[in-house]
C-alpha cells in the first residue's frame, strides 16, 4: 500500500453497502489511520454534491425535484467523471483516496428501479478502477433499525431489499466482504486486514469491463 511517495502510485479504496451500513464511520476512522501511519490520504464521497451535477442529485434524492430514472442514472455518473482527472492526479501523485460509495452503488441502485444492468454498467467504463472494495454487509432488516432512516428518496425497506439483491450480482475478485452486524471493533480489526492485502492486488481493470 503506497501514499506519499510521490514516486509510487497511491490507491483507490471503495466503501460499498446499503443505507446506515456503516461507512461513513468506518472511512473516517480509515482516513485517520493511513494518515497516522504517514501516509498522504484523503477520504471522499459519491455524490459529491459540492458540484452543480451534485446539487441535482442532491435535489433529487431529496424529493425536491423528479427525473427519468435514466436521467439521474447518467447524472450520477456525470458525479463520478467530474472527478476522474483530479482523482488520477491524486493517485498518480501517491495520494491513497478512500471513497464512500462508487461505481457499484450507481449500477446496484439503479438496476434495483429495474434499469437493464448491462445499461447501468456502460457509463461507468474508463473511470479510474479500485484497488480494494470494501462491502460492509447488512441485512437490509437490520439497517433500518439502526436510527431509522432519514427522510431521503431511497431509504426505505422494501428498496434497499432490492438494493442489496442487485449488489450481490457485483462482486468480483477486488471485493472484500465484512459482516457489518459485528461489533464496530471487529469491523474495523477486518477493515485494517483488508488494507493490509491492498498492494496485493495488482489485477487492476477498468470497472465491469469483462
Ligand atoms: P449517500 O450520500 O451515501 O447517503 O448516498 C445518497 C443516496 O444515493 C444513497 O441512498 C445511495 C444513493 N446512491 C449513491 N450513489 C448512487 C448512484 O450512483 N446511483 C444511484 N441511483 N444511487 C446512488
Ligand atoms: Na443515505
Ligand atoms: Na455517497
Amino acid at each position: 500500500l503506497n501514499g506519499g511517495n510521490s514516486e509510487s502510485r497511491g490507491a483507490l479504496i471503495v466503501l460499498e453497502g446499503l443505507d446506515r451500513s456503516g461507512k461513513t464511520s468506518q472511512s473516517s476512522r480509515l482516513l485517520t489511520y493511513l494518515e497516522g501511519l504517514g501516509h498522504s490520504a484523503e477520504s471522499w464521497r459519491f455524490p459529491d454534491r459540492s458540484t452543480n451535477v451534485g446539487q441535482m442529485i442532491s435535489s433529487y434524492l431529496s424529493n425536491k425535484s423528479q427525473l427519468d430514472d435514466h436521467t439521474i442514472h447518467l447524472l450520477f455518473s456525470a458525479n463520478r467523471w467530474e472527478k476522474r482527472s483530479l482523482m488520477e492526479t491524486k493517485l498518480k501523485t501517491g495520494t491513497i483516496l478512500i471513497v464512500d460509495r462508487y461505481s457499484y452503488s450507481g449500477v446496484a441502485f439503479s438496476s434495483a428501479k429495474g434499469l437493464d444492468i448491462e445499461w447501468c454498467k456502460a457509463p461507468e467504463i474508463g473511470l479510474p478502477a479500485p484497488d480494494l472494495v470494501v462491502f460492509l454487509d447488512i441485512q437490509p432488516e437490520k439497517a433500518a433499525e439502526r436510527g431509522g432512516y432519514g427522510a431521503e428518496r431511497y431509504e426505505q425497506l422494501e428498496f434497499q431489499r432490492k438494493v442489496a439483491h442487485c449488489y450481490q450480482s457485483l462482486h468480483d475478485a477486488s471485493w472484500k466482504i465484512i459482516d457489518a452486524c459485528q461489533p464496530i471493533e471487529d469491523i474495523w480489526k477486518h477493515l485494517q486486514e483488508s488494507i493490509g492485502l491492498c498492494h496485493d492486488m495488482s489485477e487492476r481493470q477498468t470497472p465491469f469491463l469483462p
